[in-house]
C-alpha cells in the first residue's frame, strides 16, 4: 500500500491564526521519512491550497481526495477539514464508517454553536438525521449529508456543549468519553467501537484525529486544549488497533497549531506526536517488526 499525504493548510474553521501551518510542522517533523521507513511502499506528498479558497468552497479538497483514489492509492491522508475529506471519501467508499478521536464532539449546528466556529460543527453537516435542523447556508449547497448516526463513534470526549450533548443522547450516537476510558480501559473501548461499526459488515474506516484528544501536556500546540486527555499509550493503542483491522482508508490529522506553543520545544513535541499517530496508523508497532530479514545474517 502507498500513502498519499495531502496538506490542507486551512485556518478558517476557527478564529485563531496559525493552524494552517500545521501541515508544514508535521512534515518538518519527518512524516514522509517515517512512513516510507515502514516498508509499505511510497509516501507521496502534495499540498492543497485550501486557505486561498472562500470559506464555503472546499470542493477543491474533495476533488483532490477523489483524484488520488482514482490513480490507485489505498490510503489518503488529510491534515484538515473533515467536512471536505469525509464528503470526498464517501464518494469513493459509500459504506465507510468514521472514528472521531477528539476532546470535542464537533456536532454543533449553525443554530446551536456558541463560538460561531465551523470546526465545532462539521459532523452536523454530514449526518442525514440532522438535516431538518440545518439552516440552508449560502455556499454549502455542494455538501450532501453522507453519514448516518450509526456510522460514527467518538473517542476521547471531555468538552461537550449542552446542545451537542442533547444531540448525542437524542440521536443515540455512540461515544466513549474520557470518563468511559477511565471506567472501561482503552482496550474495551476499541473492542466495542469495532463491534458497533462492523457488526453487520466490514467496511472502510475514516479516522478523524484531532490532536487535542491528547492531554495538553503532550499536545500543547493546539487551539482548544482541555485537561485530562488521552495518554500517549492510549493514543497509540487506538491507532494500532485501527491499523490492525486492515480497514483504514483515510485519516485526517487536525488542529496542530505551531503558533500556539509556548516554546519551540512544545511545538516540536506536538508535531512529533502527530507523526507518531500517523506512523502507527500505517503500521508502526511498539513491539517492533522484522520485515527486512528473510533470515538472520
Ligand atoms: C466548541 C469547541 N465546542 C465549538 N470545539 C472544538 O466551537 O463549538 N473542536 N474546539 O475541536
Ligand atoms: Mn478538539
Ligand atoms: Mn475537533
Amino acid at each position: 500500500h502507498s500513502v498519499a499525504l495531502i496538506g490542507a493548510p486551512f485556518s478558517r474553521g476557527q478564529k485563531r491564526r496559525g493552524v494552517d501551518h500545521g501541515p508544514a510542522a508535521i512534515r518538518n517533523a519527518g512524516l514522509t521519512a517515517r512512513l516510507s521507513g515502514l516498508g509499505k511502499g511510497r509516501a507521496t506528498c502534495s499540498s492543497g491550497r485550501v486557505e486561498k479558497w472562500p470559506l464555503a468552497d472546499m470542493t477543491g479538497a474533495i476533488r483532490s481526495l477523489g483524484l488520488l483514489h482514482d490513480i490507485g492509492f489505498f490510503y489518503v491522508l488529510f491534515f484538515s477539514l473533515a467536512l471536505g475529506s469525509i464528503s470526498g471519501h464517501t464518494r469513493q467508499c459509500p459504506h465507510l464508517c468514521v472514528i472521531w478521536v477528539d476532546a470535542h464532539a464537533d456536532i454543533n449546528t449553525p443554530l446551536t454553536t456558541q463560538s460561531g466556529n465551523l470546526h465545532g460543527q462539521p459532523v452536523s453537516f454530514l449526518l442525514r438525521e440532522l438535516q431538518d435542523k440545518m439552516p440552508l447556508l449560502p455556499g454549502f449547497s455542494w455538501l450532501k449529508p453522507c453519514l448516518s448516526t450509526s456510522d460514527i463513534v467518538y473517542i476521547g470526549l471531555r468538552d461537550v456543549d449542552p446542545a451537542e450533548h442533547y444531540i448525542l443522547k437524542n440521536y443515540d450516537i455512540q461515544y466513549y468519553s474520557m470518563r468511559d476510558i477511565d471506567r472501561l480501559g482503552i482496550q474495551k473501548v476499541m473492542e466495542r467501537t469495532f463491534e458497533q461499526l462492523m457488526s453487520r459488515r466490514q467496511r472502510p474506516i475514516h479516522l478523524s484525529f484531532d490532536i487535542d484528544a491528547f492531554d495538553p501536556s503532550l499536545a500543547p500546540a493546539t487551539g482548544t486544549p482541555v485537561l485530562g486527555g488521552l495518554t500517549y499509550r492510549e493514543g497509540m493503542y487506538i491507532t494500532e488497533e485501527i491499523h490492525n483491522t486492515g480497514l483504514l482508508s483515510a485519516v485526517d490529522l487536525v488542529e496542530v497549531n505551531p503558533l500556539l506553543g509556548a516554546s519551540q520545544e512544545e511545538v516540536n513535541a506536538t508535531a512529533r506526536l502527530a507523526v507518531d499517530v500517523l506512523a502507527t496508523c500505517f503500521g508502526h508497532t511498539r513491539e517492533g517488526a522484522h520485515a527486512v530479514f528473510d533470515e538472520l545474517p
